[in-house]
């Protein structure tokens, strides 16, 4: 797996954050060393999807990267004729992704879709998955974006969102930023790495607070959305219809 390298040297200027090539080459590492409790995220998604797909409908990976959740998935439904859309707006992302599907032998069809997940038209689906996605887009879209996905989601249908959290109290909000960069430093990013990444992920990344999400969850007509993983700032909601 290429090690995440994009921040080790001091840069000038610190460009936004993007979805690039030289993104895509090192996401793995980059997820996994920078994510609280990815996998664990990912174990619970496959069980998800296996109580929660029904037959003949579809599971979505929303802003899918290099597919993890999507495989994760495709590995363990057990619904007859069920089909898996991934859909990512970076063409980088969806390219390579291509290549992990076609390595993975699993019959699951899957279909990849280079698309923004804000204008794309969502079929009928019992799993949707947001692994990591909704907090790169602007807060104005977010109502729109859940509001479409409840009115695709069959009833007995299952949303889950990951997000990365900001919490209401000052001090509380500043030690889950401490400990989140703690697990960074273990991790073995240096000190101007995480400083760097933070610079350009501060415009691009918008975290909001779990009361916010429920609530936009709840008004697009979810009947309840509750915390199932929380980690320091690094969480996952799911959502029934
Ligand atoms: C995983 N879910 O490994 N339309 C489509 N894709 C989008 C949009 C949009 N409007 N905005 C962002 N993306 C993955 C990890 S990464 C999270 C998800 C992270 C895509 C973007 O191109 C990127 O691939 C993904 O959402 C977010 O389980 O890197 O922290």
């Amino acid at each position: 797996m290429p090690k995440d390298t994009i921040y080790a040297n001091t840069l000038n200027d610190v460009p936004n954050f993007r979805f690039d090539q030289q993104v895509v080459d090192v996401f793995p590492d980059m997820i996994k060393r920078s994510v609280p409790g990815y996998s664990t995220i990912l174990a619970g998604i496959a069980q998800i999807v296996e109580r929660y797909a029904q037959n003949g409908s579809h599971c979505y990976d929303l802003g899918c990267s290099l597919g993890a959740a999507l495989l994760a998935m495709r590995h363990r439904v057990r619904a007859d004729g069920v089909r898996i859309v991934g859909i990512d707006n970076s063409a980088a992302m969806i390219e390579r992704c291509e290549q992990v599907i076609g390595a993975d032998a699993s019959e699951c069809p899957v279909d990849l879709i280079h698309d923004d997940i804000l204008t794309h038209d969502f079929k009928p689906m019992s799993v949707c998955v947001l692994n990591f996605t909704l907090q790169f887009v602007e807060h104005a879209e977010r109502c729109a974006l859940l509001n479409k996905i409840s009115r695709a989601m069959l009833p007995g249908g299952v949303l889950i969102l990951s997000e990365k959290l900001q919490f209401n109290d000052a001090e509380h909000n500043e030690l889950m930023i401490e400990l989140h960069h703690n697990f960074k430093r273990s991790n073995g990013y240096s000190e101007l790495e995480i400083a760097q990444k933070r610079e350009a992920i501060e415009q691009v990344l918008l975290p909001e607070s779990f009361e916010q999400h429920q609530s936009r969850l709840l008004d697009a007509g979810f009947r309840s959305a509750d915390l199932w993983f929380q980690c320091f700032n690094f969480s996952s909601i799911i959502a029934f219809k």
